[in-house]
């Protein structure tokens, strides 16, 4: 048997160069139905807008839930597994114009990228304005992921739409909305999409470094390998992040050429599901106050196995990756406040948790 201070240390690092400790703890705050995401408008503090999964939104605010919700799409969302309400996104703009977006799969599993506006305490039904509309083919593989970025632009992820192994092979190819992050200028007259990434099978968690603008990308594998992809803001695009030629950062299928149209990534790294685990979920570079420690690291963790690790990207790599000592099983999604802090929630339980040190 080990000592317990080797125990610990074995506990919290893995993987190169990883000697940092962990400084966080997770205390609940909230309880909801299948939260699946949350976010909030810019400049305001002491609350969140949660996703609930059957299409709801709901204000959590010092502590405690609001009794009308925000925004209820239960009768055209269709909910489960990959399924429903899948995120929000809040105009930049939103304390003079009121406008968010938000990604759904209706009553017939198509994907929906909808703006509304709202009145400053909840939706206004009869403002929707449909901005993509996805005809999919097969319930998992939906993406669902909207942010804006730090050139304004709306940012939105689809995956490669489902089945299994990329059956229409929509990694890479450019013709279908399958597979990508494409972004929309939501100020010009036209609503024209265009490309950011491709080869991704199902980025279901992104987000950008609220520092510095670095894109994090947490795309889910098929049978072995998950990933997180990086790109530094101000680089190049369309990036080919190389599904289904590349599951992590092994060969998943010989025989699919990578399109010559964009410059391949290779994910900036990548965990097996030999320990249990099965679906990345995607967070965020932590900025806040409360985990000095922790300033910088990008956190992410698993659906299925509740791990948590975190790390830092320094010179374009990974870095001191860290599993944390904590487990959140049914891990849906991470979410950050205009402060900087870190929330996690469940999916299973219900429960959001935020991070302290
Ligand atoms: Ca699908
Ligand atoms: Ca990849």
């Amino acid at each position: 048997m080990l000592p317990v201070a080797l125990t610990a240390v074995l506990a919290t690092t893995v993987g190169p160069g990883s000697a940092a400790v962990s400084a966080g703890r997770l205390v609940e705050v909230g309880r909801f139905e299948a939260p699946v995401y949350a976010a909030v408008p810019p400049g305001v503090s002491g609350v969140l807008y949660v996703v609930e999964q059957a299409g709801r939104i709901v204000v959590w605010q010092n502590g405690k839930t609001r009794s009308t919700p925000f925004l209820d799409l239960r009768s055209k969302v269709l909910s489960g597994g990959e399924q429903g309400l899948l995120s929000v996104a809040f105009d930049p703009q939103y304390a003079r114009n009121h406008f968010f977006y938000v990604d759904y799969t209706d009553l017939n599993g198509d994907t929906h990228i909808v703006r509304f506006r709202s009145d400053g305490r909840r939706a206004v039904p009869s403002s929707a304005r449909q901005l993509a509309f996805v005809k999919d083919f097969a319930s998992n593989h939906n993406g669902g992921q909207l942010q804006f970025g730090p050139d304004g632009l709306l940012y939105w992820g689809n995956g490669d739409g489902g089945g299994s192994g990329d059956p229409n092979d929509n990694g890479q190819n450019l013709t279908r909305p399958f597979a990508k992050i494409q972004r929309l200028n939501v100020r010009a007259p036209r609503v024209l999409w265009k490309l950011v990434a491709f080869g991704l099978r199902n980025p279901w968690r992104f987000s950008f470094d609220s520092a510095n603008g670095d894109l994090y990308i947490a795309d889910v594998g098929q049978n072995a390998w998950e990933e997180i992809d990086y790109l530094r803001h101000g680089e190049a695009v369309p990036a080919n992040f190389g599904w289904r030629r590349f599951e992590g950062a092994h060969v998943y299928d010989a025989s699919t050429p990578l399109l010559g149209a964009g410059r391949y990534v290779a994910p900036i790294h990548d965990y097996s599901h030999d320990s249990g685990a099965c679906s990345v979920t995607g967070g965020y570079v932590y900025r806040g106050k409360d985990v000095p420690a922790s300033v910088g690291r990008y956190y992410f963790g698993d659906y299925c196995s509740g791990e948590v690790w975190s790390l830092r990207v320094t010179g374009g790599k990974a870095t001191s990756i860290r599993l944390e000592p904590f487990t959140v099983p049914g891990l849906s999604s991470f979410a950050e406040d205009n402060r900087g802090e870190l929330y996690l929630m469940s999916v299973s339980n219900g429960i959001l948790y935020r991070l302290q040190a």
